[in-house]
């Protein structure tokens, strides 16, 4: 992270590296075209918060339903 205040392709390639689940290059591509709403192939706080809201609602969906 060069805290620029937002995410792109070799730090959250490093990042996923750091928690132990290495993707390679075109996934997280994948994965940065996925959470990119405005499309500048960055991914901010906000989008990643996005994110993180929504990874958080279907772990209490889940919750709820089983
Ligand atoms: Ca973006």
């Amino acid at each position: 992270m060069d805290n620029d205040g937002y995410i792109c392709d070799f730090e959250l390639h490093d990042m996923l590296k750091e928690v132990g689940c290495p993707k390679p290059g075109y996934m997280v591509r994948e994965i940065i075209k996925g959470l990119d709403r405005n499309n500048d192939k960055k991914i901010s706080f906000e989008e990643f918060l996005a994110v993180g809201l929504k990874l958080h609602l279907k772990t209490v969906i889940r919750a709820v339903f089983h």
